[in-house]
């Protein structure tokens, strides 16, 4: 079936959560529905916002340009829009336009009958950002210091600083345990899909006038290679696993930097120290002296 009569033929009435029939149709090859309108309003809103923002602010030097959070004796209340209320918004249309994606590949995987992996993989990234500029604003509010103030500011040169000073906050970031699981997530991540995507493409691509090969002669190269395939459908559901996996500990690892750990992460690891086979004091007061990062 050629691709544009099975979309014709799928192009049904229904699967929506919300408004009905009323938003139910297509704008030329994109899917509408009440959650594509939501979609729009918030990040037409919110680019306008950061539009706005940047007017405002000391320059149009496209790297330079930042929308900030409040300061941190604004807690977690609303900021005067110069002060941090813009960045409040901005996080809020964020916040709307993220969720109403979410809702809008939803409607979709209900209409074809899908299951709802795609929309349940972005939820995943959307939870990373909520972790960053709500959850974890918030946490830091209860724990006792700042609130929005903890927030990553909007522009490009600024957010790479706020990244680089959070993480030199907490002596290296590379010392947070849920840091080290991410990055691995994430360097597995780049493996899987290498493999995945240099296999595909060996076998249908195996040269000059000869014959596309089948999953059969994909499964059997990782026989011959290291004595297991993990299959056509597997490497599409570790890969999955992976890359999710990789955006959860991303956010544990910011999560618990403040609100549940507040010293250099590399002092995180003297628990070590401490284990019955380890533990003479001398050992632990030596190492647990090492303190380089003041
Ligand atoms: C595979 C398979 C595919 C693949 C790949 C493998 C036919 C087309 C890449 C091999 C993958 C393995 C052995 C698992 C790798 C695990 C990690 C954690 C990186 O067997 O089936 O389908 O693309």
């Amino acid at each position: 079936m050629a691709l544009l009569s099975f979309e014709r033929k799928y192009r049904v009435r229904g699967g929506t959560l919300l408004g009905g029939d009323l938003f139910d149709f297509w704008v030329g090859p994109f899917y509408v529905g009440f959650f594509g309108v939501t979609t729009i309003f918030f990040s037409v809103l919110g680019t306008l916002l950061l539009i706005y923002g940047a007017a405002l602010g000391p320059t149009w030097n496209i790297w330079q340009i930042s929308i900030n959070p409040p300061t941190a004796d604004y807690g977690m209340s609303l900021a005067p829009m110069a002060e941090g209320g813009l960045w409040q918004i901005v996080t809020f249309c964020a916040v709307g336009a993220f969720g109403s994606w979410v809702l809008r590949e939803v409607e979709i995987s209900r209409k074809l009958g899908m299951g709802y992996h795609v929309p349940f993989a972005f939820s995943v990234a959307v939870f990373a950002f909520v972790t960053l500029n709500v959850f974890r604003p918030m946490a830091m509010w209860l724990t006792g210091d700042g609130g929005w103030s903890h927030g990553f500011p909007y522009g490009i040169y600024s957010h790479l600083e706020w990244v680089n000073n959070v993480g030199y906050a907490y002596g290296n970031f590379h010392y947070n345990p849920a840091h080290m699981i991410a990055i691995t997530f994430f360097f597995t991540t780049t493996l899987a899909l290498a493999l995945h995507g240099g296999l595909v493409l060996s076998s249908t691509n195996p040269g000059g006038g000869q014959e596309v090969k089948t999953p059969e002669h994909e499964d059997t190269y990782f026989r011959d290679f290291i004595g297991y395939s993990i299959g056509t459908l597997g490497i599409h559901r570790i890969g999955l696993f992976l890359a999710l996996n990789a955006g959860f500990w991303s956010a544990v690892c910011i999560i618990i930097s403040g609100p549940l750990w507040t010293d250099a992460w590399a002092d995180w690891w003297t628990w070590w120290l401490e284990l019955p086979i380890f533990a003479q004091e001398d050992l632990v007061r030596e190492i647990g002296d090492l303190d380089y990062l003041d």
